[in-house]
């Protein structure tokens, strides 16, 4: 029987609710599925109880489910690591580096990377890097859609989805969207929509924004704890989603979803919304694929030619008549991603070969 591998998490919390988001699945994963004793440790409890409520944001040492959560301020030196993740590129504190840097034998250390459909991502997954002073190396394990990459997170209990029934009923839509006016403008067609019965937001700066504005199907709704978060996606027809964590969350719901990507400076984003766009679409029919890139041009401010784009609601209504075709196509998608091995199963595979 193999021994359970020691492992160490480190998370600095960027921005909103997706770095944690991500590590704190990880983390989960490779305790219940893996039987790893992992620590996890955070920059920000207080976003971290958001999304899981019986974390309390005031102790610097606790246990959640297998898991044992250290705040940032006082990671745990000097007991015995196999491996250590640092979760997208977080820098180490300087006192961990020097223990792990001490320890005999060395730990494995990766550092997980943010999720991109981009070519380069193939090439660079796995890469190692040696550190100047201490003689470690470090590998980089990027997350991906395609074979060669680390793959997505899943767990085992995420199941294959239905196929899609035909939509008659007007529609449930799910925005979980940035506090943006592009967010605003897909709003307002949806609550302008026919089709669509109520416009879901969760509580936040946006739900602020659209309640300001009097938006018309507007359902706020709390944020609910990330254990429950995929099983809520399932219960809406069109999921508008955000970051790295929901989305793939939408994808594995089988359903037709637009994603809002993590806006960067000098629209860094916007070629890796067209490197998935470009995956995604492959198999889809032109019109088809022409009209659900429209719909996510629009969720993220993007017009590829000012002068020649429609009005977001003729989009809209021209995403509708490709609809059934968008969901049977999402649905063969997500069927094909869940054939290939996820994340934590990759990463421990890549770990006990060493
Ligand atoms: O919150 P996000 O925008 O997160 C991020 C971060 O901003 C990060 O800095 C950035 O680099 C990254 O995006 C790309 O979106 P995301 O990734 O979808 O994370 C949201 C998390 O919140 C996800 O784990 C699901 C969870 N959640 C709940 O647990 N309950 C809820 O009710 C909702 C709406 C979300």
């Amino acid at each position: 029987m193999r021994v359970a591998k020691r492992c160490d998490i480190y998370c600095r919390v960027v921005d909103n609710f997706g770095d944690i988001g991500v590590l704190w699945r990880l983390a989960r994963q490779l305790g219940d599925e893996f039987g790893w004793r992992v620590r996890l440790v955070v920059d920000d409890l207080t976003a971290f109880h958001a999304i899981e409520p019986t974390i309390n944001d005031k102790k610097p040492q606790q246990w959640c489910g297998k898991t044992e959560v250290f705040a940032w301020k006082c990671p745990p030196i000097g007991d015995f690591v196999d491996v250590v993740i640092e979760g997208f590129g977080c820098q180490l504190p300087q006192g961990v580096v020097g223990a792990i840097a001490a320890q005999h034998p060395k730990p494995h250390w990766l550092n997980l990377e943010y999720l991109s459909a981009e070519n380069w991502v193939r090439e660079h997954h796995l890469l190692p890097s040696q550190h100047p002073q201490l003689g470690m190396t470090k590998t980089f394990f990027f997350p991906g859609f395609v074979a060669g990459t680390g793959g997505l997170l899943r767990e085992r209990v995420v199941q294959p989805p239905p196929p899609p029934l035909p939509m008659q009923a007007p529609l449930k839509v799910l925005l979980f969207a940035y506090d943006l006016p592009s967010s605003a403008s897909v709003a307002k067609v949806l609550a302008d929509s026919t089709r669509v019965a109520v416009v879901s937001v969760p509580t936040g700066a946006l739900a602020k924004r659209l309640l300001a504005i009097r938006l018309p199907k507007l359902d706020v709704t709390a944020f609910v704890p990330q254990r429950e978060f995929d099983a809520l996606l399932t219960s809406f027809d069109l999921l508008l989603v955000r970051g790295e964590d929901s989305f793939i969350r939408a994808m594995w719901t089988g359903k037709p979803f637009v994603w809002q990507i993590y806006p960067q400076d000098d629209r860094a984003h916007w070629p890796k919304l067209e490197a998935f766009l470009d995956i995604y679409c492959v198999g889809l029919a032109a019109p088809a694929a022409r009209s659900l890139r429209a719909l996510w041009h629009l969720a993220n401010g993007i017009q590829a030619n000012p002068a020649a784009s429609e009005p977001p609601a003729c989009l809209w209504e021209d995403y509708l008549r490709h609809l059934p075709e968008i969901a049977a196509h999402a649905h063969r998608w997500t069927t094909a991603q869940m054939k290939k091995p996820d994340l934590a199963s990759n990463l421990v595979a890549w770990v006990l070969r060493l």
